[in-house]
């Protein structure tokens, strides 16, 4: 009979390739010397350190899937998905930063820039020289981005934007501005463009206070009249495809890396209730406490491998957005239960930062929402099965 590992159930191990194991190993190393040992102070104090970029530049993280020539690593998206997971496992503000970077603001450039775009903005940002953010979301448009209002009016030279972006993560330190608005002289269809910091008329204020995500800077995307030239125009895509191309990538991602963060909360449970002892025994020896830590490996077993399925796919090019839509949404929602069920195992302890868990619990709240929020994936998906819209 085949041993079981209790914390590999189905043998992920087995079935990656060795050089996606040495990717996933030289994350892991990067994220417990370089990640660990500030999360907390940077989640109490809600700062975010713009030189993580440059540390992760360094590690390889940036750009994992994009080309050699444009700095990238030309790696698949399984490995993507492996690296989010260790990034995630310390804290998914780390994980956003890097997704963000990779998904949000290298690939709409590669995917849908100029050769000149790729040249000028690819290298630094796969460096970490350049920090990038991706404005889709407005205050007034959230789960539906058709609503947005920022608009872009042809100039003689160009183009005007006027509009807002909100909850940007990011933006106060970014170097680069992927920005979505809708455009008068392509039909009022939504285009991307790319600006710069610096432009007059652009700003991007911090959004304090946040009780999630806290290790993350998010920010506003304010556009007030921004002049760009042609060349700010991201040539390759019209319509909301252009961004929705983005967040596959991203959200599959996501299915990954709030795996991570459940790992991290389910291994720290099942210690605790070995160390601890109430009622003259190890907690862990009590029969709800074992449900609790079989249905965290259970979701988390599952949820791993169906990522590993999706990103397969994706490799190979046969993924559909509701695969995605599908892992995104349930790993997001297990995650959050776990987080859930972790912080409640460690009894008082659970709600102190010193034993994280309640940070990842806050944190998976934001997963939870951005990127398509829980429900709005299951809309997806039963838009999917039933070929009949419910979003209004
Ligand atoms: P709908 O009519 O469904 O589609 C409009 C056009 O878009 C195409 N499309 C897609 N293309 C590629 N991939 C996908 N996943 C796509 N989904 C749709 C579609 O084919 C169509 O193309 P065309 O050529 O026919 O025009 O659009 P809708 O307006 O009905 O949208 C409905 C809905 C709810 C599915 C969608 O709007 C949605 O997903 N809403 C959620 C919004 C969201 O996810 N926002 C994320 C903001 S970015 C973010 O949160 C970053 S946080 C990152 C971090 O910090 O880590
Ligand atoms: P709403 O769309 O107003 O939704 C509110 C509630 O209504 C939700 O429960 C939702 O599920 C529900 N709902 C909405 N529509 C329906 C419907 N048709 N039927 C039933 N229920 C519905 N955006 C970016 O563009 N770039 C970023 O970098 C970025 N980073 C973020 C970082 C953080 C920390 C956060 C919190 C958000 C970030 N976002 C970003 C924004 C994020 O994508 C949105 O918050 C998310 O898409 C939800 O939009 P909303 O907040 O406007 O909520």
């Amino acid at each position: 009979l085949a041993a079981f590992d209790w914390a590999d159930a189905f043998r992920l191990e087995d079935q990656l390739t060795e050089e996606e194991r040495m990717m996933r190993d030289g994350a892991r190393a990067f994220a417990d010397a370089e990640l660990a040992p500030i999360v907390r102070e940077a989640y109490a104090g809600e700062t975010s350190n713009p030189g993580l970029f440059k540390k992760m530049g360094r590690a390889g993280l940036l750009g994992l899937t994009i080309p050699e020539e444009y700095g990238g690593l030309g790696a698949g998206y399984v490995t993507y998905g492996l690296v989010a997971r260790e990034v995630e496992r310390i804290d998914s503000g780390y994980r956003s930063m890097m997704s963000v970077q990779s998904s949000l603001v290298m690939y709409p450039i590669y995917a849908y820039g100029s050769e000149e775009q790729r040249r000028k903005y690819l290298p630094g940002l796969a460096s970490g020289d350049l920090i990038g953010c991706f404005g889709l979301t407005e205050p007034d448009a959230g789960s539906d981005p058709a609503g947005m209002k920022t608009r872009a009016v042809k100039t003689d030279t160009g183009y005007r934007l006027t509009g807002a972006k909100m909850w940007i993560s990011n933006a106060p330190f970014a170097d680069v501005f992927v920005v979505w608005a809708k455009s008068e002289a392509h039909g009022g269809k939504i285009r991307g463009f790319v600006l710069d910091k610096g432009m007059a008329g652009l700003s991007a204020p911090t959004i304090k206070g946040k009780q999630s995500l806290r290790a993350s800077t998010t920010g506003e995307i304010v556009m007030d009249g921004v002049d760009v030239g042609e060349d700010a125009l991201l040539p390759n895509v019209q319509g909301l495809k252009g961004p929705f191309g983005c967040l596959n990538r991203a959200r599959y991602g996501i299915s990954w890396g709030v795996m991570g963060a459940a790992e991290f909360c389910w291994h720290a449970a099942r210690q605790y209730g070995l160390d601890r002892h109430q009622f003259g025994r190890p907690l862990a020896q009590t029969q709800l406490f074992q449900k609790k830590l079989a249905d965290m490996q259970t979701e988390i077993s599952l949820g791993l491998q169906g990522s590993l399925r999706v990103g397969r796919l994706m490799d190979e090019g046969r993924a559909a957005p509701e695969m995605i839509s599908l892992i995104k949404r349930n790993n997001c929602g297990k995650a959050l239960d776990v987080a859930r069920l972790a912080r409640d195992m460690h009894g008082g302890n659970g709600i102190s930062e010193e034993y994280q868990v309640i940070r990842h619990m806050m944190n998976l709240e934001t997963v939870n929402t951005y990127e398509g929020t829980h429900d709005v994936h299951a809309l997806i998906l039963g838009r999917a099965q039933t070929g009949l819209q419910a979003f209004f």
